[in-house]
């Protein structure tokens, strides 16, 4: 991925936060501010690679919902070496779509792929081997989740895997406090301030409802999927894997 600007969007005192938004300034600086605020990021994105190798199917369709500026997408388009496949990559940032569009061209791979400007409860998924919910379901109000994850199963073939990384909230208070400042001092030896650290936070809290681990395991469950693998945590951040 290119070098981008630094994320010093809450660096200085401002006197109204509005709620976090996917806009231009973001986009800017998404690289630097995931790479900095999500623990295990690289690490995350590369097995992404790696678990849509073993998964994806010939003839099949693999979905990166929420893509962003498309780093899952642009590891499975490196590792998968299944045939005949399509890659779809979908968010309803325009402002993300268009860099994202941009960053996948400039990368040759046998694995096609489609970029779309939309809301992720819109998308129809069919012939489903792969499909990649990374750090993106926790931005949907709570009430719709289950839809989407309902929607992907139907989409899924059999022994397809949905990958679903999210933020979590720990199910005791104090648990999840002592996560939270893990998550915190992460950030802090990552550069961010204690201004951009509380203003990030009054800003997303009431786009980014977290469940806890448990609730994703029910709503997977209620969906049919046989198998749900944690593969990934570190803090409140974990990443599963759940199989068709
Ligand atoms: C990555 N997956 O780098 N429909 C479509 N897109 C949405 C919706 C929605 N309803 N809601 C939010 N988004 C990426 C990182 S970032 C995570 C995902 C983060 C999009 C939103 O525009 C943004 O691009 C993305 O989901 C969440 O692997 O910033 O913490």
């Amino acid at each position: 991925m290119s070098k981008t600007a630094k994320d010093t969007i809450y660096s200085l005192p401002k006197t109204r936060i509005d709620d976090f938004c996917f806009d231009e300034a973001v986009v800017d600086v998404f690289p630097d501010m995931i790479q900095r605020s999500v623990p295990g990021y690289n690490t995350i994105i590369d097995n992404i690679g790696l678990i849509a190798k073993r998964t994806a199917t010939d003839n099949s369709n693999l979905y990166d919902l929420g893509c962003s500026l498309g780093s899952a997408s642009l590891a499975m388009r490196r590792t998968v070496k299944a045939k005949n496949c399509n890659l779809y990559a979908i968010d309803n940032s325009p402002a993300m779509i268009e860099k994202c569009e941009r960053h996948l061209h400039a990368f040759k791979s046998e694995l096609p792929v489609h970029t779309l400007c939309d809301d992720i409860q819109n998308v129809d998924i069919t012939n489903a081997s792969v499909v990649v919910l990374n750090f993106t379901l926790q931005f949907l109000d709570p009430s719709q989740r289950s839809a989407v994850i309902n929607n992907i199963y139907q989409g899924l073939n059999s022994g397809g895997v949905l990958i679903l990384s999210e933020k979590i909230r720990h199910k005791t208070e104090q648990g999840d406090n002592l996560l939270v400042d893990l998550h915190h001092e992460f950030k802090r030896t990552n550069g961010y301030s204690e201004l951009e650290i509380s203003q990030k936070r009054t800003a997303i809290e009431n786009v980014m409802k977290l469940d806890t681990l448990a609730q994703h395991e029910e709503r997977i469950k209620t969906a049919g999927f046989n198998d749900l693998m944690v593969w990934f945590s570190c803090f409140n951040f974990i990443s599963m894997v759940a199989v068709k």
